[in-house]
Order: C-alpha cells, then structure tokens, then sequence
C-alpha cells in the first residue's frame, strides 16, 4: 500500500492512506543502516502484518525537500505576511521567494489582518508584488478565505512567515477543527518566538497543509547569480539583454534590468532588496574561499 507520512512522533509514523484512514507505522530498520530518516511529506509504501505494527518498507523518491522544519514533497508555499504588526521584512519575503523557487514550488503570498490594515503596507505590497499570485484576507473577519481554501485544495502546502502574522489563525479560520495554538503579540515575552513548533500535516481538501514554526532559509553562499536572477519573475526575458554577459545590474551600461526599473515594470523597492540579497551572496561567497 502506498501512502504519505503526516506526523512522525519517536520513531512512529502516521501514513495517511489513498481511503484517507490513517495507520501507525515503524520504518524498517534498514533505514538507520542507511542512514535514510523518513520525513514528513514523505510517499512511502508500506505493509501491515496480522499482528504488531505496520512498516515502512520503501520510501519514494523526493520532489523536494527541507531540513527545518524536515518536511517533504511540498507543492506550494504560502507566504504569510501582516498587513499591520508584526511589521513586514521584506527581505524575508523575498527570501522565501527565493527559497520557493528553489524548490520548485509555487509561492502564494498572502497579506493578513487586512480588518486593521496600514494603507502603506498594502499599497507596498500590491505594487512590490504584483507578479505572484497575492490575496489579501483576515482571519479574524473572513474576508477573501473562500479564495485562499480554493488555493489549498488539492495540493501539500507550507504555511511560513514571521512569527504572529496569523498563519495558525488563517488555518484555524478555514478548518476550525484543527485548533491550532495561536498567540498574542503582546503577551509574548520573548519577542519574535514562534507558538506553532512541531512539524505535522493535516490532511485537508484532498490535499494537506502544514503549519511551520518559521522556514529555515538556504545558505545563500550556495546561490548563483543565475538562481537568483531567476527568481525575480519581473526580470525575466530581460536581464539576457544587459550589454555585459557577467552584468550585476548595479552600475554598469546598458543595463536592461535598470531600463525596467525606469519603465516601472520593476519597483525599486525590489530592486534594492535584489542587490542587498546579490551582494550578501558575493560577500559570503568571498569569506568561504578566503
Ligand atoms: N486583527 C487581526 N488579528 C489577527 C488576524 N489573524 C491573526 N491575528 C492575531 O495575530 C496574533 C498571532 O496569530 P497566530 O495565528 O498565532 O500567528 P502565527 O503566524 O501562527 O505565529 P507563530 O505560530 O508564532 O509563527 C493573534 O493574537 C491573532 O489573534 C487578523 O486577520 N486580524
Ligand atoms: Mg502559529
Ligand atoms: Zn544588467
């Protein structure tokens, strides 16, 4: 039987089967001799014996994968960001961009808490933002879910953003019977602290979310400047056009990213946060190889 590990508690599995039951398993120890740890996300084939556990006998191959939260398989990342506090960083939403990107995953970004909204941040992000697939919504009044549920439906999607934006209240307001901890920010002592922590996807919409606690990001030093050109949607058809093949987009003439800056095809806001991201690439770059 095949099936996906949802959850995975001291060496116990929960595999979510084609019928949608949900069987308890442990992985064959050939795995550890391997050195092969099943994750969540995971298509794995298994077989339940008369008695005792069923085992995790083979485990598919991966379309991708992350290591914080170790999670598999993922089709779409939901970019969450606050349309009030916590105040976006926008760097971080650019990097999980990247990061969606590189895992060959379609990001949908999501502006939250739209109810009390700062009309900079919005007009900030439609402008910035322009060429993803965007929704603004509130949990807390409903408004746009219906749009953001269709998105889900179908597919393994990662919720991640900053911490108390609302990605545990989004999930809460669409399926009220996953009753995820949510947080006040003025409650929290340490600031910034993630209340969601644990790794786990609901199997929802014939698809399955999963709730991080935050995204661990890349290592940027292992980019090219290739990969994160091509992560800049509003570039593409036009950096090939530089004058210069090796073109960094910064100073040099007949740049065509700095005509599209001048046509308004590309905001500077992106812009700046595409150089400061090519030159922390570069700069990590040199400090490897010093
Ligand atoms: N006004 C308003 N507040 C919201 C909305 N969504 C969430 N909140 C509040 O924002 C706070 C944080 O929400 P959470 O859902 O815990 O945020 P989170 O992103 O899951 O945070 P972590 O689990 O720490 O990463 C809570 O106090 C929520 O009540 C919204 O649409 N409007
Ligand atoms: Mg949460
Ligand atoms: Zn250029």
């Amino acid at each position: 039987m095949q099936g996906r590990i949802i959850k995975g508690v001291g060496g116990f599995y929960e595999v979510l089967l084609q019928d949608r039951s949900v069987v308890t398993c442990k992985a064959r120890g050939r795995f550890r001799n391997e050195h092969i740890i099943p994750m969540v996300g995971d298509l794995v084939e298994i077989s339940s014996p008369e008695t005792g556990f069923a085992s995790i006998d083979d485990l598919l191959p991966r379309k991708n994968a992350l290591l914080r939260p170790p999670v598999s398989n993922i089709d779409q990342l939901v970019i969450v960001i606050s349309a009030s506090v916590p105040k976006p960083d926008w760097i971080l939403t650019d990097k999980l961009l990247l990061q969606a990107h590189l895992l060959g995953v379609s990001p949908l970004l999501v502006l939250n808490k739209i109810d009390m909204a700062d009309d900079s941040i919005v007009s900030e992000f439609e402008a910035d933002y322009a060429v993803f697939p965007t929704l603004l919504v509130s949990s807390r009044t409903g408004e746009e879910l219906k749009s953001l549920k269709a998105a889900l439906s179908g597919r393994i999607s990662a919720f991640a953003g900053q911490s108390a934006v609302g990605k545990s209240s989004l999930l809460n307001a669409l399926f009220p019977e996953l009753s995820l901890e949510t947080g006040d920010l003025a409650k929290r002592t340490d600031r910034g602290r993630h209340t969601t922590r644990q790794a786990e996807l609901w199997p929802l919409l014939g698809g399955a979310v999963l709730d991080t606690p935050g995204f661990s990001l890349f290592e940027l030093e292992e980019i090219s400047q290739d990969a994160l050109n091509a992560a800049w949607p509003e570039f593409q058809g036009t950096y090939e056009h530089c004058r210069f093949a090796g073109c960094r987009h910064i100073k040099e003439p007949d740049c065509a990213v700095k005509m599209l800056l001048d046509s308004g095809k590309l905001t500077h806001a992106r812009y700046e946060r595409y150089i400061e991201l090519s030159q922390e690439i570069e700069q990590r770059r040199k400090h490897r190889y010093d």
